[in-house]
């Protein structure tokens, strides 16, 4: 791979397929670091199709998603192992992470709630999560499930996340204002930067996992 097809990423294919089976769950998933923001998310549990779909959008990472879990014990298992497979194909998708922006932090507002999240693309997974909710459950799905999404996919995307929610009252907005902050400081980091020049953007040399 040259430095003249990393500056122009049509030239390079950052998109991954992950599947990963349990005897918890059946999960596969499909990610275009370059696409457009097109979802196709399927979980078995509304509330979480709806956060990844806004995942997808803000990011414009398209997302395909199809998980089996389950569901009959709790959603547990589901929320989580759907973090863990998207992680893992973002990863994948992001190669050596030669030539990518590699920081990205945004804030985030949706009516009376602001949550503000920063990434690096770092290789050296770690999630600071500051983020309460007054309810325990959104739908059908607990709120405590939230905080597991965010360390799967933190975790397994090899990626250093900090998500704060400054400030709110509703819980349906604070959960939404997550994903959408992670969606946009995820957009920024990706995206190819011409003026690395295809390099990896670290003065140790590596950034993979
Ligand atoms: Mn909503």
């Amino acid at each position: 791979m040259n430095a003249t097809s990393l500056t122009e990423p049509s030239h390079v294919k950052r998109t991954a397929t992950i599947e990963r089976k349990t005897k918890e769950t059946d999960i596969t998933a499909t990610v275009n670091l370059d696409g457009t923001g097109a979802y196709d998310v399927k979980t078995g549990v509304g509330f979480l199709d709806h956060m990844l779909e806004q995942l997808a959008r803000h990011s414009a990472v398209d997302i395909t998603l199809r998980a089996k879990g389950d569901l009959h014990i709790d959603f547990h298992h589901t929320v989580e192992d759907s973090g863990i497979v998207l992680g893992q194909a973002v990863a994948k998708a992001l190669g050596d992470r030669a030539g990518i922006t590699r920081y990205g932090d945004v804030h985030l507002p949706m009516d009376e709630t602001l949550t503000r999240a920063a990434i690096d693309v770092s290789g050296r997974p770690y999630l600071i999560w500051d983020v309460k909710f007054s309810r325990d459950k959104l739908g059908e799905m607990d709120t405590e499930l939230f905080r597991e999404w965010f360390q799967a996919f933190a975790q397994n995307a090899g990626i250093t996340l900090h998500v704060a929610n400054l400030y709110g009252e509703n819980n349906h907005h604070i959960a939404e204002a997550c994903f959408k902050a992670l969606a946009r400081a995820l957009r920024i980091a990706v995206t190819v930067d011409p003026r690395q020049a295809g390099r990896v953007p670290s003065t140790k040399g590596t950034l993979s996992v």
